[in-house]
């Protein structure tokens, strides 16, 4: 059983390992080292429980759920830890006795950058509720040395800067290097046959030695804890000594560096293929690493691999870790001597996999050149698996040899990822409704012919203790106080809510605790931005990757809209709004940099022009993060979720905003279309096209957004006004350009042109709502009442209870 542990008992120890582990006492210590005192205080107790619960699940021979994923976006532990131990208080207790304030001990935490956007954060979100639904659940990533990289903005521009968390969030891992394994990348595969059995040679390959360092996952208020496995690169050389003696020095080091590189740094692409060599060997160095410590486990628990798929679940999320497919093919059968029949059965019985985008762009498809080069027993079996894929398909398709040439795993010199998770899994699901249906009708619509009872839908949810208990205390309280603590465990109970509709004491202190909440962020936006923002005024808030299809033109233009409006009539009475971004543009996306420019160049032209006032302000809130997204989300009041319908998988961001109490302004897309049904279409503002609409469109090459340009006055002022510039000597003709010349169906991509008046109206709607305060806060209830859907508990437990069948206990 676990302890329990007092204000004092905590101040204790902290005492202790600063003297221990810093030689220092508290009144010498600095606040780095407080914190790594406090880390380590709490680590300790999170690691006797790790060990009790890894334990345990070999004990029970429970099936266990490996969820593979290129990125975990963790964000901060140290509150998160102590929130979930039921420690928090005890812990601020013992650091005000110890004369330092808790908030500025978490502050000293670097948020863990180990992922670019929704895909990581969602691996988080559901690593938290697996531990918290007592799932004997396991994560697996790469342990990169340097994160997602640290955004600063000089002259309106996007200058990138290394991160480098371990400093601060090494605290939370124990390196286990007993469990060190070797991937073997490159090098020469030969075969021959003996006694009847393949024997499979592959010689002149490069090892790399994995080293994971474990994280333990806290649950909410259970002993269980979930344990994440990063994956390090070391060489197995110091130095190569051939090299070193002959006296080339450079060449001793190189080889060492070269197989160090793969866990260097996190590619900063988000929903787009970089086809570098350097990101397929990361994938395969996360997948060998990962499935063979997988197997040893199993092996040395069962003494066998017959039965791997009956224990183990092995979630793809997306593509990016697919080569566990041919790689565990490979030990299976190259390593257990199982026949093809058998280690297909068990590869394709345990692999699950979770589709993420629809963007033609991000699917991704290797040159077979270059898996053969680094993997080339992998490409062998690919091959194979092709082969025969390609047979079974002759059956469904006799004749049809387009048709399969299209379904092929191999085809034109490249891999294709998706074909190969597809084929290689027991099931396959998108993570909204509308994302799940376009898969099947559109993305795979052959292959969902083929194989269509894989095929499922689990929409995304986000961690709720996370998102609302610790970033938002007040209202949690506020809630708590209304329908008691269910809800924390239970995120359905918070329906109760909706039943306080008409209760105008409870409406005003919602509005209070969102106004609470806006001082903090407006404070922060004064120290950050030197903008003093107005508080009575909207805050309207995109905080999201940058990316065209996300829309954030959209935004911007509208903001320039209504500063023509001002200017024209400065003595109208206007809703006043702040407009807040907060966005990383991958460094190699040339539209969206020049994006966050022209939002700098806007924001630089409004916020100083006298006749604006306190009426508008745009904020472009540098470095957006996990920590940061804490801060800014419940204090939001509107959430643009403004993608091109069709284009957005789901979307998460959507999902914290609405459980903070922000409303929507959104297109039917991804979730926005659930959250719309959840809280009915007058509590969210949806505007624009819908799917087939848009889609039809869009392959009609009829599209011209120039038409639009000529129609819409309002439009037309905003673009030329762009065009001309803002007198800081950036040039946006391309921006405008980009949008409205060049002929029908060959510019403005995401149809924002098309979409301009529609969101113009939506936005009309949004000012007059919050003219009538009572009428806002009441679906700003209504909306909180609504999000226990969208909790991450919902989504891990409809994944255990329809794809993983393993038990959890969660109460629906
Ligand atoms: C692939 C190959 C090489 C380099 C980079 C990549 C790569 C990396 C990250 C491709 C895609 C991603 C990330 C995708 C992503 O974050 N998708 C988002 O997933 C969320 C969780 O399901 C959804 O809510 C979002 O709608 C979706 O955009």
């Amino acid at each position: 059983m676990a302890k329990t542990y007092s204000k004092n008992g905590i101040k204790q120890e902290i005492v202790g390992k600063l003297r221990r582990h810093f030689s220092r006492e508290v009144t010498e210590a600095n606040a780095k080292q407080i914190y790594l005192a406090c880390a380590m205080v709490i680590r300790d107790e999170l690691v006797e429980r790790m060990m009790e619960a890894q334990a345990k699940i070999k004990e029970n021979e429970e099936r266990q759920v490996h969820y593979l994923c290129m990125e975990f976006l963790i964000g901060r532990s140290l509150r998160n830890n102590a929130f979930n131990l039921g420690m928090q208080e005890a812990l601020e207790g013992a650091l005000a006795d110890l004369g330092y304030e808790v908030a500025d001990i978490f502050e000293v935490e670097d948020d863990p950058g180990l992922g670019n956007g929704g895909l990581g954060r969602l691996a988080a979100c559901y690593m938290d509720s697996m531990a918290t639904l007592g799932m004997a659940g396991n994560g697996y990533s790469i342990r990169y040395e340097n994160g997602i990289f640290r955004q600063k903005i000089e002259n309106g521009a996007q200058i990138e800067q290394p991160d480098t968390w371990l400093e601060t969030g090494a605290a939370w891992q124990i390196p286990a290097m007993d469990d060190a394994r070797e991937v073997r990348i490159g090098g020469a595969v030969k075969t021959r046959w003996e006694d009847g059995r393949l024997v499979v040679e592959h010689t002149d390959y490069t090892p790399v030695i994995a080293v994971p360092y474990d994280m333990p996952i806290s649950g909410y208020n259970t002993e269980n804890i979930a344990r994440l496995r990063l994956w390090q690169a070391k060489s197995p050389i110091a130095l190569d000594m051939e090299a070193f003696s002959r006296g080339d020095y450079l060449k001793a080091v190189e080889k060492v560096a070269m197989a160090e590189s793969i866990s260097k740094v996190l590619y900063p692409e988000d929903n787009h293929l970089a086809g570098q060599s350097l990101r397929l060997k990361q994938q395969y160095f996360l997948v060998s690493a990962t499935i063979q410590d997988i197997c040893a486990k199993h092996k040395a628990r069962y003494g066998t691999l017959q039965n791997f798929a009956e224990k183990n679940v092995l979630h793809i999320n997306d593509t990016h870790p697919a080569l566990v497919i041919p790689e565990l093919m490979r030990i299976l059968m190259d390593e257990e001597g199982m026949s093809w029949e058998m280690a297909w059965n068990n590869v394709s019985q345990s692999v699950a996999y979770t589709n993420h985008t629809v963007m033609p762009e991000a699917l991704e498809c290797w040159p077979t050149d270059l898996v053969q080069a680094h993997m080339p027993r992998v490409m062998m079996i690919i091959n194979e698996i092709n082969e025969r894929y390609c047979k079974e398909l002759w059956n469904y398709y006799p004749g049809d040899f387009d048709r399969i040439s299209k379904l092929a795993i191999v085809a034109d010199g490249q891999v294709r990822m998706a074909n190969l998770a597809v084929v290689g899994s027991f099931s396959v699901n998108g993570v909204s409704e509308l994302h799940s249906g376009i898969l099947r009708e559109k993305v795979f619509s052959d292959l969902f012919r083929v194989y269509s009872t894989k095929f499922c839908n689990v929409t995304n949810g986000i961690a709720l203790r996370r998102w609302l208990c610790e970033a938002n205390p007040e209202l949690t309280e506020l809630i708590r106080s209304k329908i008691g603590n269910g809800f924390i465990t239970h995120p359905s109970e918070l329906q109760v809510l909706s039943n306080f509709g008409s209760d105008p004491k409870l409406l005003r202190q919602l509005k209070q605790i969102k106004d609470h909440n806006k001082q903090r962020l407006a404070a922060y936006i004064a120290e950050h931005n030197k903008i003093e923002v107005n508080l009575d005024s909207i805050f309207d808030v995109q905080v999201k990757r940058l990316h065209e299809y996300k829309r954030q033109m959209l935004n911007i233009l509208h903001v320039m809209a209504m500063y023509h409006q001002i200017k024209k009539n400065p003595s109208a009475p206007l809703v006043p709004r702040t407009i807040i971004f907060g966005s990383k543009a991958a460094p190699g996306y040339a539209a969206a940099k020049k994006t966050i420019q022209l939002i700098h160049s806007i924001a630089n032209m409004v916020n100083h022009d006298p006749d604006v006032g306190d009426k508008l302000k745009v904020v472009f809130i540098e470095d957006y993060r996990v920590s940061l997204a804490e801060l800014i989300m419940p204090a939001a009041e509107l959430s643009e979720q403004i993608s091109l319908a069709g284009k957005e998988a789901s979307g998460t961001g959507n999902m914290k905003f609405m459980m903070n109490g922000a409303l929507t302004i959104g297109t039917m897309d991804g979730a926005n279309i659930e959250i719309c049904q959840a809280v009915g279409p007058e509590n969210i503002f949806i505007f624009g096209m819908e799917t087939p609409e848009a889609e039809a469109l869009a392959a009609s090459g009829a599209y011209c957004a120039r038409d639009y340009y000529n129609a819409n006055p309002v439009l037309k002022d905003v673009l030329d006004h762009i065009r001309r510039g803002f007198g800081d000597h950036v040039d946006y003709n391309d921006v405008v350009a980009g949008l409205i010349d060049g002929g029908p169906g060959r510019t403005d991509r995401f149809m924002i042109c098309k979409d301009f008046e529609s969101y113009c109206l939506a936005q009309e709607r949004v000012a007059q709502m919050y003219q009538r305060p009572e009428n806002w806060n009441y679906m700003s209830l209504i909306n909180i009442a609504n999000s226990g859907r969208f909790a991450a508990d919902r989504a891990v437990a409809e994944y255990a209870q329809n794809i993983w069948r393993v038990h959890t206990n969660f109460a629906y």
